[in-house]
């Protein structure tokens, strides 16, 4: 890619398409192109360039110096250079599941990648009731390539010493260890918890010492447990869908840390879509149709995730300890616990936090939306502190309908 521009700055629409016709080999010279801003994160801006005529397109992504929900937070623009290393390693290590990345410009801190307009943002599918039978198949191989191949139990160690130089992230980090694992266990002023909750909060989670003393074991460990290289931040805002595919975009967050914490992401963000669905579906049939394929989505993520990782490690682990009979299981069953631990985390943070998700907050009936929200805690709250327990997919769906229904005594 040729440079752009000698200092960053932060591009407009006009800017980015600039770039894109000046800057990129993609399109023929006078291609009459547009451009638009479509970004929706809480991060950074995305413009879309397409030609008109023949529907070309391409997607740019800039990092700008502040988080765009809130400049409180600051936040350096090489997460842009973190996210497109990740996007080349993850698509080297996971073909046809994250988008290919066409370009890198280390002044303006923007990746140029390819548009996935025919797929749709997964939360928003979910939140109007569709069904991916491809998904959790997808996930699981997702997670299972990118985070045991980048693991010591299969890298050589000094080059996974190595990798792990490119991926030091401490800004993302930082908003993670605030966001995920300290302020929405107390009473943070940063906090956005919905007037009717707020003396459950109080009771079920500020009050609660033995979670908080749980969260304070589970944030060192999400600092101090470089075992792969995470995503970060995987949440359905984070996955493309189509009926027969699924691209995994945005690993800004990514880092060598604990590899359940993205597995526990997307079971979080299953449970989020659950929630709205019990929320949202008037018709009694409808609903327990399509919360029974949540539930079931999330069994079998977790079991597909369980068997492809046994079958991969078959093949590719070759350190001679790792061998020892009976590591594979502990090493697996502590993956398995950990993501229910951080599926708990993102639970409650998410209800009670300063980043909150469409599936909860556009519940437009009070009622409802405290049901969901307490439902949602609640499970948050029994994945961190029961987390030990769970091991195979039906331990997580059965919890989702045990708290729906009541039975998980709160
Ligand atoms: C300040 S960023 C807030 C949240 O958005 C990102 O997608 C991450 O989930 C982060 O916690
Ligand atoms: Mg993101």
């Amino acid at each position: 890619m040729k440079a752009f521009a000698q200092t960053y700055f932060t591009m407009k629409e006009r800017d980015a398409l600039e770039f894109a016709a000046t800057r990129l080999d993609y399109f023929d010279s006078g291609a009459k192109l547009d451009c638009s801003e479509i970004g929706d994160g809480n991060l950074n801006y995305v413009f879309r360039v397409r030609e008109e005529t023949t529907g070309k397109s391409l997607i740019i992504k800039q990092a700008g110096p502040v988080a765009r929900i809130s400049d409180e937070f600051v936040v350096s623009t090489d997460r842009n250079r973190i996210e497109t290393e990740a996007l080349r390693l993850q698509h080297k290590l996971a073909p046809g599941l994250v988008p290919e990345v066409y370009g890198y410009d280390p002044v303006l801190n923007c990746c140029v990648m390819e548009d996935l307009s025919e797929y749709r943002i997964m939360r928003s599918a979910l939140m109007e009731y569709r069904k991916f039978p491809r998904f959790a198949d997808d996930i699981a191989t997702f997670l299972v390539r990118t985070l045991l191949l980048t693991s010591d139990v299969v890298l050589n160690h000094k080059e996974k010493k190595e990798l792990q130089k490119k991926f030091v992230n401490p800004d993302l980090c930082e908003i993670t260890e605030d966001l995920v694992y300290t302020e929405p266990f107390y009473d943070c002023p940063r906090n956005l918890v919905f007037p009717p909750v707020q003396s459950f909060v109080r009771e079920q989670i500020w009050g609660d010492n033995r979670l908080q003393l749980e969260t304070a074991k589970l944030k060192f460990e999400f600092m101090n447990h470089s075992q792969s290289l995470l995503h970060g931040d995987l949440h359905t805002g984070s996955i493309f869908v189509k009926e027969d595919s699924t691209k995994v975009i945005d690993p800004e967050f990514a880092f060598f840390g604990p590899a359940g914490y993205d597995l526990g992401n997307v079971v979080a963000h299953l449970c989020f879509a659950h929630a709205h669905a019990e929320a949202t579906i008037k018709d009694a049939a409808r609903k327990a149709d399509y919360t029974s394929w949540l539930e079931q989505t999330i069994g079998d993520v977790v079991d597909l995730f369980s068997m492809k990782f046994r079958d991969a490690w078959a093949v590719h682990v070759k350190e001679p300890v790792a061998l020892y009979n009976g590591f594979a299981e502990h090493y697996l069953d502590s993956i398995v616990q950990a993501a229910a631990a951080a599926a708990g985390c993102e639970l409650c943070r998410r209800i009670i936090g300063l980043a909150q998700v469409k599936d909860i907050t556009s519940i437009t009936d009070t009622d409802q939306r405290v049901r969901a929200e307490k439902t949602c805690l609640a499970a948050g709250k029994t994945f961190i502190l029961e987390r030990a327990r769970f091991r195979s997919g039906s331990d997580f769906a059965g919890l989702i309908r045990l708290v729906r229904t009541g039975g998980a005594g709160f």
